[in-house]
């Protein structure tokens, strides 16, 4: 890990409908009045407009904790641990944990996604996401990340193997950011480099790395009350939007 903290943004989306092995696990586990949101963590926030999906490690184990009387967040229990110390949860420094829930068993949750132009995206499977990285579970803007368009083709293209609804991993791709290169960057780059799938690792490092340096230096938003504003720029507006919503909060670790 570096030296500097890394400032996230952990987004809120809220569970509207749970998998049925995840609603077999989590009976009676959970208050009926209370919310459960997944709370990816990203670097990225102005590109929420383009969630298709959120990934989550399907050998990964998750649990659901406890923030506050009325909402509860699914994540790793390392990602927990790091919250408790930064004034997220309701009680500083408690962790309260109301159930466990494997990865495989949350896959085809339906989740709200803030901002998207898809406001209901589903769970889905990735098996990259590392547990040692942020909350374990990342939301899937294939406009902008060339991991994640990776990984939706793979979905759609293998969705028996994955045991997965093919319609799930085929939401609509809209251009999120303009840049001199394409208004669809990461889709752009993974054709360009002949990316054909996510094992593809060496390929997919040199695209994130060019995707990441042209969307934030070079980009420019197409989309969202910050239209026509460089990502530079737009990027902490977006994020004061969404913790002002109450639709996200800052994470660091
Ligand atoms: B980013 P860094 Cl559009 N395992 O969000 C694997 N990847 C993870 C993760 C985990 N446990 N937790 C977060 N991430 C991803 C958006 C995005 C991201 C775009 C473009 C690039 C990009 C949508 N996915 O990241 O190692 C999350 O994906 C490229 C760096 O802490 C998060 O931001 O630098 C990013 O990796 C954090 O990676």
């Amino acid at each position: 890990e570096g030296v500097l903290p890394q400032e996230y943004t952990a987004l809120k989306l809220k569970v509207l409908e749970w998998a049925p092995k995840a609603a077999e696990a989590l009976k009676g586990k959970i208050p009926e009045d209370a919310s459960v949101f997944l709370v990816p963590a990203t670097l990225r926030p102005e590109t929420m407009y383009g969630q298709v999906c959120c990934f989550v490690g399907p050998a990964l184990t998750y649990g659901i904790f406890k923030a506050s009387e009325k909402e509860y967040f699914v994540m790793t229990e390392r990602g927990a641990r790091n919250m408790a110390h930064q004034g997220i949860f309701e009680k500083e420094g408690v962790i309260e944990k109301a159930a466990d829930v494997q990865g495989s068993d949350l896959i085809g949750t339906l989740v709200n996604a803030p901002l998207s132009f898809h406001p209901q995206v589903r769970v889905l499977p990735m098996d990259t996401v590392l547990a040692t990285k942020g909350t374990g579970v990342v939301t899937s803007v294939p406009s902008d990340s060339p991991d994640d368009f990776a990984m939706v083709t793979e979905l759609a293209k293998k969705a028996d193997f994955y045991g997965i609804k093919k319609e799930w991993a085929e939401l609509e791709i809209f251009p999120i950011i303009q840049t001199p290169t394409s208004d669809l960057l990461a889709p752009h780059l993974v054709k360009k480099l002949k990316i054909s799938s996510p094992k593809d690792t060496k390929q997919l490092l040199e695209a994130k790395e060019l995707a990441y340096k042209e969307g934030f230096y070079q980009g420019v938003l197409k989309v969202g009350d910050f239209k026509g504003e460089k990502v530079e720029i737009a990027k902490p507006k977006v994020r004061e939007q969404l913790i002002k919503a109450g639709e996200a909060f800052a994470y660091s670790e």
